[in-house]
């Protein structure tokens, strides 16, 4: 970047010199090369080969693009309220967003995992993060919402996750944050880490047929921060590996105190030891709290559930479920290749990529070839577990993805590049810039069994120059490069929601025909659901008035109601009757402390309206339905506290009185 920012400078003088007028420096705007735009054009009217999932990081929602041509096509809340969608506002969807700590409408997602079968993206479900109050969500592919969230316990921030298993078998959740377990005296001083904090890895089961989540298992863990992890595949099928870092066990100053040795760990895990502990009974069962949201699509509605116990597994006590590798320097990325035999290490502050394999692993294991222990946990040898090393790859190894051909490519955040090299010989095969500082890449199907190697993705944390300026906070972005050939070439940048972190990718063909279109109206199995408009009704019960509405092309039903008063609680049910696919009807009040609901066909939402003021108020459909979608409107009229007004409602039938009794 600095050698390119000098070559403008050093041709533009040049250029003064010479008093040349079309004299165009070799910048990075014209670095992307002829056929560039061929490549990521998809024409109007056509669809993208894939989709890519991406996270939004501090925006707690996931966003689908497509690709090559880097659309936006959607934003699916997950973690954080959208108003756009009602997600959070409705009485439907608030459970989703139910925690041990009650409502909590926001969260940081980092990492999106594809459910897998036999080591293949399956295009089923995909998995989500919370990083903050620690969570898992898993989204519907069918219907691109979010289905479920489970919050974790003895967690402090979950940031290795949601990675997953060959078969979706389980999806992991490592704590960033160790902490006091939630069943000990947390009330302790901070500079007790070392007796007090721990660590926490959790296992969550993932229903084959309905991907209900559930914590099979928790394994408990010196205490650490636990950042990345990867399922072992194929040959290594059966283990878990986690990055770890903060192994100096500080609390304060981490830039400083946790940068101190020269090598963290890798933890690996043999979960399916873990499994036969669970079965013989070594698990202890431990009292906690943490929340459980399932959406329906049949009641159209969330119900949140507090469980009380989990199952842990001590690694102290019990022995062959984990063991540490040394990794140089405060690893980030903790990633396996195509064939699961190698494993590659990422330190932010290292200046080479450790590359270890499984054999070796086991073999050390076998051999008991150890450095000792760390806190009971057995260090296995560094020169035992390693494969080799990549040397000189680049500055700050965040993340790597694998081609499927032999080749890992490396995102490098400090020089800002991606790096590809040889996983057998370890040798850099080619580089290229990155626009810039570089966090996550993701090719499509780069961590699965057989990657689909036509692209990879940088995902970037600083644009600086590359878009319009936008005010204090300038855009993300991801840059789009064409890997077919033997060298990177970039042929896009599209900018993104939030900050992305991880993203994945997946062939369109196996996700875009299984789209539910319209939920059946016959189906609906929600409690207020008005079936037709004969349906349609108002009912007050003490000062709650649920209004069971309807919405079809182009009027709500009812659309006059009166006799609501002050210290009500109005509760509007709209059930959308329509039965064609993407005819959504939306619903607004005035002076609602509350979004807008957005109702699919055939499905039920609910907007709570407490009025705070006398007198008429409109409603009305958000969403344009039609070219009459302006007249989709109607009336409320709220009367005092105590007043006599009779309740009533009606569509096309409260007409205008006779002139002289208007004016009461
Ligand atoms: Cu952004 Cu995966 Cu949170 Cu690396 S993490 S960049
Ligand atoms: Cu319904 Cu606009």
């Amino acid at each position: 970047m600095k050698i390119v920012n000098y070559k403008i400078t050093s041709l533009a003088a040049i250029c003064a010199v010479a008093g040349m007028v079309s004299c165009k420096p070799k910048s990075v705007e014209n670095a992307v090369t002829g056929d560039a735009s061929v490549k990521a054009y998809v024409a109007p009217g056509k669809f993208d080969e894939f989709y890519n999932f991406v996270s939004g990081g501090f925006s707690g929602q996931m966003s689908v693009y497509g690709l090559p041509s880097g659309r936006l096509f959607r934003v699916i809340p997950v973690f954080s309220t959208d108003p756009e969608k009602g997600y959070g506002f409705s009485e439907e969807t608030k459970p989703m967003l139910n925690t041990s700590h009650g409502f909590v409408p926001w969260d940081d997602l980092h990492h999106v995992q594809l459910s897998k079968t036999a080591g293949e993206i399956d295009g089923r479900w995909v998995f989500g993060n919370a990083n903050n109050t620690p969570r898992i969500a898993r989204i519907d592919l069918t219907t691109f919402r979010t289905n479920e969230i489970i919050e974790l316990p003895n967690s402090g921030g979950n940031h290795s996750s949601p990675f997953i298993t060959e078969n979706t078998e389980y999806v992991v959740a490592g704590t960033r944050f160790s902490v006091p377990t939630d069943d000990a005296n947390g009330d302790v001083p901070i500079n007790t880490y070392k007796q007090n904090f721990k660590g926490t890895l959790s296992f969550v089961s993932v229903g084959k047929e309905d991907g209900k989540m559930d914590i099979a298992f928790q394994i408990l863990c010196p205490g650490v921060n636990f950042d990345l992890s990867r399922a072992g595949k194929g040959v290594s099928h059966g283990w878990f590996f986690f990055s770890c870092y903060n192994t100096e066990q500080a609390s304060t100053l981490l830039e400083v105190n946790a940068s101190q040795r020269d090598k963290d760990f890798i933890l690996a895990v043999n979960w399916k030891k873990a499994e036969e502990y669970l079965k013989a009974g070594k698990g202890r069962k431990q009292a906690v709290k943490y929340a459980h949201n399932v959406y329906s699509d049949v009641t159209h509605s969330a119900t949140s559930e507090i469980k009380t116990e989990v199952t842990v597994l001590d690694s102290k006590e019990l022995a062959d479920i984990c063991y540490f590798i040394p990794c140089p320097k405060s690893p980030h990325g903790c990633d396996v290749d195509p064939t699961g035999e190698y494993i590659v290490g990422s330190g932010k502050l290292a200046a080479l990529i450790p590359v270890f394999s499984f054999d070796k692993i086991q073999k050390a294991i076998a051999a008991k070839s150890y450095d000792g222990d760390f806190e009971g946990i057995p260090v296995i040898k560094y020169e035992s577990a390693l494969y080799g090393e990549v040397k000189k790859p680049g500055l700050g190894p965040l993340h790597t993805e694998f081609d499927g051909k032999g080749n890992a490519y490396t995102s490098m955040f400090v020089s800002s590049e991606l790096v590809k090299w040889n996983i057998k010989d370890l040798k850099v095969l080619d580089r290229a810039s990155t626009f810039y500082s570089v966090g996550h890449l993701c090719i499509p199907g780069g961590d699965a069994k057989t990657p689909n190697a036509k692209y990879v993705i940088a995902y970037n944390k600083i644009t600086k120059d590359r878009y319009l300026p936008t005010g204090p906070e300038l855009s993300q972005s991801a840059q789009l490069y064409d890997i077919s050939g033997d060298k990177m070439q970039l042929i896009l940048d599209f900018p993104t929601i939030g900050e992305p972190h991880y993203a994945q990718a997946c062939a369109a063909s196996i996700i875009k025909d299984k789209q539910v279109k319209i939920f059946k109206i016959g189906e609906n199995k929600h409690p207020f659901v008005a079936m037709g408009e004969k349906e349609a009704k108002v009912v007050r019960e003490g000062n709650k008035v649920h209004v069971y509405m309807t919405a079809i092309r182009s009027h709500l039903t009812p659309d006059n109601i009166e006799g609501i008063k002050m210290g009500d609680e109005v509760y509007f049910h709209v059930t959308n009757l329509e039965q064609d696919w993407d005819v959504p009807h939306g619903f607004a009040i005035k002076g609602a402390s509350n979004a807008e609901l957005l109702i699919m066909p055939g499905e039920t939402q609910t907007l709570k309206w407490v009025p705070t003021k006398v007198g008429i108020s409109p409603m009305y459909c958000t969403d344009f339905c039609s070219a009459l979608h302006q007249e989709m409107t109607g009336y409320v009229r709220v009367s005092p506290a105590g007043s006599s007004t009779p309740l009533h409602f009606s569509t096309g039938t409260n007409l205008a009185v006779a002139e002289g009794e208007a004016k009461k």
